[in-house]
C-alpha cells in the first residue's frame, strides 16, 4: 500500500516537473527556420511517451494493491495468455508507429530541399568548420583527399573547370540570407561530426567519406551558433561556429568579399613563380590555430598568443622556459614536448615548410607590439 501511494506519488510529481520545465526553460529556443514541424513531432513524441508513462505507472499501483501479499493467497502460474499477448503486440505496434512515424515523415522532408535552395557546403574538421559556395558555375568542383594540404584546404581539384569559381570561406562564419532555402552538403575531412544549429532545428552528421545533407530557410535575421553535436576528440566542446542570418543586400556585400578558388594561389600554373606571399595571420587561420589559441589575450583550450613571445613560463614539469622564437617553433613542430603548465598535452603536430613555420611564430611576435 505504502509503495503504492509513493510510487502514484512520484508520478504526479514528474507530470508536473515537465509541465512546468516546458513552459519554463527546458524547452527549445525560439524558432528561427521553417522547420516547425520538428518540434510538433518532438511534441507528439512527448505527449505519446508521457500518457504510456502514466498509464503504465497506474498499473504498476494498481498491480501492488490488487496483488498484495495475503494470507492463503497463492500465485498462479501460467504458462501463456494469446488473448493477453494478442493485445500488447497491437497496442505495442501502434505505439511505434505512433513514435516512429511522424519523425521519419520530417526527415524525409528535411532532405529533399526544393529546387531553388542555395547550395552551400560545410566542412568539419578537427575542430573546426569551413565552408564552400559553387559560384557562378553553380557546380561544385570535384575534391579529392590527395590534393589536400596546408594551401588547399578544401582538397579542391586544381585542374577542374568547375573547381575555379568556388568560393572558400575558411572561417567558422556563414552569412546567410534571410527567407531563402540553404541545401547544405555536410562533409568531414576527419572523424565524425554534426551539424547543429538549435535555432533553425537542423541537425545532420557528417560522415568521413560520404556526403550527407538537409535543408532549411532561415526566416529571422540574427546571429545563431553552430554546435559540433557528435563528440568528435578532446576539443569538441570548442568546435563552434556562427550563422550571421541577414537581408539580401548584407549577404551579397559578404559575399564579394569572399575569395575564389582561382584566386588562391595554389592554382597558379606549375611554370609560375611559386614564391607566395602568405602572411602568418592568414596561414593561422587556415591551420585553425586560432580555434584553440586566442589572439586577444583571452583564455581558450591553448594559451593565448598575444603577449607570449618573448616571456617566461612555467611548463608543466615546473622547469621554467623563455618563450623565444626557437621555443614558439619547437612547439608548433612537436607541441607536446614542452607543455605549459595548465594546459593539456593535446595539440596536434604541424608539418610546415621552414618558411611557413617563420610566418607563424613572426606573426606571434607582432602580437607582443600591439600590446598595451
Ligand atoms: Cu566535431
Amino acid at each position: 500500500m505504502a509503495a503504492s501511494i509513493v510510487f502514484a506519488l512520484f508520478t504526479i510529481m514528474v507530470v508536473f516537473f515537465n509541465y512546468y520545465s516546458i513552459e519554463n526553460q527546458f524547452w527549445f529556443p525560439e524558432l528561427a527556420s521553417n522547420w516547425g514541424d520538428m518540434d510538433t513531432a518532438t511534441l507528439m513524441t512527448l505527449i505519446i511517451s508521457g500518457i504510456v508513462f502514466v498509464v503504465l505507472s497506474l498499473f504498476i499501483c494498481y498491480c501492488l494493491i490488487r496483488f498484495r501479499h495475503r494470507e492463503n493467497s497463492k500465485a498462479e502460474y501460467q504458462i501463456g495468455n494469446n488473448k493477453v499477448e494478442g493485445w500488447l503486440i497491437a497496442l505495442t505496434t501502434i505505439g511505434v508507429i505512433a513514435l516512429l512515424a511522424p519523425g521519419l515523415m520530417v526527415y524525409s522532408q528535411l532532405i529533399n530541399e526544393p529546387e531553388d535552395s542555395l547550395r552551400i557546403e560545410a566542412i568539419g574538421e578537427q575542430w573546426t568548420w569551413s565552408f564552400r559556395l559553387p559560384g557562378a558555375d553553380n557546380t561544385f568542383g570535384k575534391t579529392n583527399p590527395k590534393h589536400f594540404g596546408i594551401k588547399n584546404s578544401f582538397g579542391l581539384d586544381p585542374d577542374d573547370k568547375y573547381a575555379q569559381d568556388d568560393i572558400l570561406i575558411q572561417s567558422s562564419t556563414l552569412h546567410l540570407p534571410v527567407n531563402q532555402p540553404i541545401a547544405l552538403s555536410l562533409r568531414s575531412k576527419d572523424v565524425l561530426h554534426d551539424f547543429y544549429v538549435p535555432q533553425f532545428r537542423v541537425k545532420m552528421d557528417l560522415v568521413p567519406g560520404q556526403l550527407t545533407n538537409l535543408w532549411f530557410e532561415p526566416t529571422v535575421e540574427g546571429e545563431y551558433e553552430i554546435l559540433c553535436a557528435e563528440y568528435c576528440g578532446l576539443q569538441h566542446t570548442y568546435m563552434r561556429g556562427l550563422v550571421v542570418v541577414e537581408s539580401e543586400e548584407k549577404y551579397k556585400q559578404w559575399l564579394s568579399e569572399q575569395i575564389i578558388f582561382a584566386n588562391t594561389s595554389l592554382n597558379l600554373p606549375p611554370d609560375a613563380d611559386k614564391q607566395e606571399i602568405v602572411s602568418g595571420e592568414m596561414l593561422s587561420i587556415r591551420l585553425g590555430c586560432t580555434a584553440c589559441h586566442s589572439i586577444d589575450g583571452s583564455n581558450g583550450i591553448g594559451p593565448s598568443w598575444k603577449g607570449v613571445a618573448g616571456e617566461e613560463r612555467t611548463l608543466s614539469n615546473g622547469e621554467k622556459v623563455i618563450a623565444d622564437h626557437y621555443y614558439l617553433e619547437e612547439s608548433i613542430v612537436s607541441p607536446n614536448s614542452k607543455v605549459l603548465q595548465d594546459y593539456p598535452p593535446i595539440m596536434p603536430s604541424y608539418g610546415l615548410s621552414h618558411e611557413e613555420l617563420d610566418q607563424i611564430v613572426e606573426y606571434i611576435e607582432t602580437l607582443n607590439e600591439t600590446n598595451e
